[in-house]
């Protein structure tokens, strides 16, 4: 006999077959019991007679352990029933094995309301609750869509390495690596090579850890993170990268509502709203503009918008165009790294843009510069204090041997899925989250 799965069930009324999965909770009623089980696929409850020879036994077993049911599919009564996956059948156990005793659990999985310290703190065992479950199956979703898009587009999937020599940033904080009898570093980006790569294969992408290494304490910033990038060549402009992305974002929505209706049911996440035209897009210069029409907050000049900045751009794109995202392009070259391209018809601003997302930033990205004397010139600018060909010179070989124009973008995986699914905290969408105080287990007492 195989094993059927709880989501086919309901085809085998009357019929004798075996489940395996994990315990949920255990009802005793003295002299009957009740055992709901669970497996990838959904629920059941299962019934244990008293006259079972294996009652005493099922009695004592607590939440999460594992169990194979051999037994009979039967209808519920009609008072008995419920809503959802298999609440109109129930399964009568005939024989019970145990595959694996849970010890008694710290805390109800799915019924505790638990501080996120001490959800990471049993980050093994708090990932089984239905919620978090929810989450990181949605977030796998979000991936798939991210490959899928850029497959059908002609991107080639390529791996980044995360030990590099140097900062690929040339800016971000990096956690140094003793490689061997030399100093390395932990990637902050794969940006040089997504970029060498596009001199490989004209369109390319990655989805990986990144590590930086600044002290942020905000529910926006981890330490290591998922990065989805693209880099794609013989563009027109940065507006060739908004429009792709758009796809690629509307693509991984339509996913997540295709193939997590489920997921989001649980976690009552409700799908971001995005305009039939294509998403709003205004240099950060009309941003700041807007901002200081619609909230009297006046940030026109500055180099950046800050995060209440963002939140309320995004409060007016959803009001006025009907649009959970908006881009921003045309920050300045100061705030913008070496590899941006600067706008000529824009004189201090480049062709570089964010992506928000219900009012947080989730995507920069932009058109790069592709020619190697320019590029040269840039890095000479940004850091005056190194050698380029000695700090670079395997990234500009890219150069030197015939780049097209290009640009792409990075997207932060726990970024987007806290803010799909209405997470206070980007952390709640890391998997193993590593913040300042954390690498599993706290890094001190508190
Ligand atoms: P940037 O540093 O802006 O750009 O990062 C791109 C996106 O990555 C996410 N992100 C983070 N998520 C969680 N914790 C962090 N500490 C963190 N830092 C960044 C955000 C952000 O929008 N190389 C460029 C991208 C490019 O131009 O292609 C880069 O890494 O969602």
């Amino acid at each position: 006999m195989e094993r059927c799965l709880m989501e086919n069930l309901g085809e085998q009324k009357g019929q004798g077959v075996f489940i395996s999965g994990k315990i949920a909770a255990v009802r005793d009623h003295g002299k009957l019991l009740f055992i709901d089980l669970y497996d990838r696929t959904g629920s059941v409850q299962c019934f244990v007679p008293g006259s079972h020879s294996m009652f005493a036994e099922a009695q004592k077993l607590s939440p999460e352990s594992v169990l194979t049911l051999t037994g009979k599919v039967q209808e519920r009564p009609e008072k008995n029933r419920t809503e959802g996956l298999n609440g109109d059948v129930e399964f009568v156990v005939e024989e019970l094995t145990v595959l694996a005793k849970a010890q008694e659990l710290p805390f109800d999985l799915d019924m505790a309301d638990l501080n996120l310290d001490t959800r990471f703190d049993y980050r093994p065992l708090t990932l089984r609750r239905s919620d978090d479950r929810a989450v990181f199956r949605v977030q796998a979703l979000i991936a798939q869509g991210f490959r899928d898009y850029l497959t059908s587009q002609g991107f080639v999937e390529f791996q980044a390495p995360k030990i590099v020599g140097g900062d690929a940033e040339g800016g971000a904080e990096v956690f140094p690596v003793d490689y061997f009898d030399v100093k390395a570093s932990l990637a902050t980006s794969p940006q040089l090579y997504k970029q060498i790569m596009v001199g490989v294969f004209e369109r390319a992408f990655c989805i990986g850890n990144v590590f930086r290494a600044e002290k942020h304490s905000t529910s926006r910033h981890l330490n290591e993170y998922t990065s989805m990038d693209f880099e794609m060549g013989y563009i027109t402009d940065h507006t060739d990268v908004t429009s792709m992305l758009e796809g690629v974002v509307r693509h991984m929505v339509a996913t997540v509502a295709e193939k997590g209706e489920r997921e989001l049911a649980v976690l009552g996440a409700a799908l971001p709203t995005f305009p039939e035209k294509p998403f709003p897009i205004v240099k950060l210069v009309e941003a700041q503009e807007i901002i200081k029409k619609e909230f009297g907050d006046d940030c026109v000049g500055e180099p950046d918008l800050s995060p209440e900045h963002e939140r309320q751009l995004c409060e007016y794109a959803l009001k006025e165009h009907g649009s959970d995202c908006i881009f921003v392009t045309h920050y300045p070259t100061e705030k913008r790294p070496w590899y941006t391209y600067d706008d000529a018809d824009d004189p201090g601003y480049t062709k570089s843009f964010d992506l928000l997302f219900r009012g947080v930033e989730i995507t920069s990205g932009g058109q790069r510069v592709h020619e190697y004397d320019a590029l040269v010139r840039k890095i000479k600018e940004k850091l005056p204090n190194i050698d380029p060909e000695k700090e670079f010179g395997f990234y500009l070989q890219a150069f030197q041997y015939g780049m097209p124009p290009h640009g792409g973008m990075g997207l932060g995986l726990e970024r987007f899925t806290a803010k799909i699914l209405g997470l206070a905290n980007a952390k709640e969408a890391a998997i193993f989250p590593r913040d300042r105080n954390r690498i599993d287990i706290r890094l001190y007492e508190q």
